[in-house]
């Protein structure tokens, strides 16, 4: 504004003085020779003034340019599951989405869209003996492995995924002579660390290895340094990996791949031997995706 005014001071005093000095007054102008010498030196002032304005103008225009720019990219909305993530390409692999619950801006997950029509975020899985998967509370409160190969998400993270939006889940699971098995949960929600991440809900089972993992509802998580199960034993120690252990499993992935024990394995009849393949996923249910289309038009607004 300020600028604005010195800007229109400065052009009536020039005019004025230009027409003053190319007047037909020559007296005047014969006394004044040295003024309008002076006038001059205004008018060259005052386009060097103007050049510089013109310039901030541009600099202020590209910096308003910028700000716009910024503005629209946050109101981009910000993808916060495999479902969105992976839903143009379709296809399995590493995503990148937000976590807004633990204010991560870009979380690197595997996606798998070839099973159960997709947008499946896988958050454990099982293919080799090369990582160990007996390991103390804040590895699995943190998460560690390869997520192309042996995986597991992490309990903070898989909290904040199955408390901010509901969840249902999926588990693959596959014997060494190839055949395949799977469990379906209508939800899936962890509790947070004060509750020991606790499994709260598991919903609804459709599959065809029986709902074993359905008995470990309610159970807190367990590792070996926790021994949150309900039995005499420490079963994370007894069984060499983490887990929501009761006295102390019907299901349990995480036990060391191969034994032959109790690796992979869940309890069925007939059937002991460790699994070659286990794959854990979750996905938003219908009431979630509701949600984050809500989220996201909000967001456009
Ligand atoms: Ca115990």
């Amino acid at each position: 504004m300020f600028r604005n005014f010195s800007n229109i001071l400065l052009f009536f005093i020039l005019i004025f003085q230009i027409r003053y000095c190319l007047s037909d007054n020559t007296e005047q102008n014969a006394t004044d020779a040295c003024t309008c010498d002076v006038e001059i030196d205004v008018v060259l002032k005052f386009m060097d003034d103007l050049e510089v304005v013109q310039k901030s103008g541009t600099k202020l225009e590209s910096k308003m340019s910028n700000i716009e720019k910024l503005l629209i990219a946050n109101r981009v909305p910000k993808l916060s599951s495999c479902a969105e993530a992976a839903g143009n390409s379709k296809k399995n692999g590493i995503y990148h989405i937000q976590l807004q619950k633990l204010d991560i801006d870009d979380l690197k997950v595997f996606c798998v869209e070839d099973v159960d029509f997709g947008g499946w975020l896988v958050i454990q899985r099982r293919q080799s003996d090369l990582v160990d998967f007996y390991r103390n509370w804040t590895d699995y409160k943190e998460g560690f492995g390869d997520l192309t190969g042996n995986y597991w998400i992490g309990l903070e993270k898989l909290h904040a995924l199955t408390s901010d939006c509901e969840q249902e889940l999926y588990i693959q699971l596959r014997r060494h002579n190839g055949k395949e098995y799977y469990a379906k949960y209508t939800q899936f929600v962890i509790a947070e660390e004060s509750e020991s991440y606790a499994l709260k809900k598991l919903g609804n089972y459709r599959g065809n290895n029986g709902d074993a993992f359905g008995r470990h509802v309610g159970m807190k998580f367990s590792t070996y340094d926790r021994d949150n199960d309900i039995d005499i034993r420490n079963c994370a120690e007894e069984f060499k990996g983490g887990w929501w252990f009761l006295n102390c499993y019907n299901y349990y992935l995480n036990g060391p791949y191969g034994n032959a024990k109790y690796g992979v394995y869940w309890v069925a009849p007939k059937t002991y031997a460790s699994l070659a393949f286990a794959q854990m996923m979750i996905r938003p249910t219908r009431n979630c995706m509701r949600q984050l289309m809500l989220r996201n038009l909000n967001g456009r607004a």
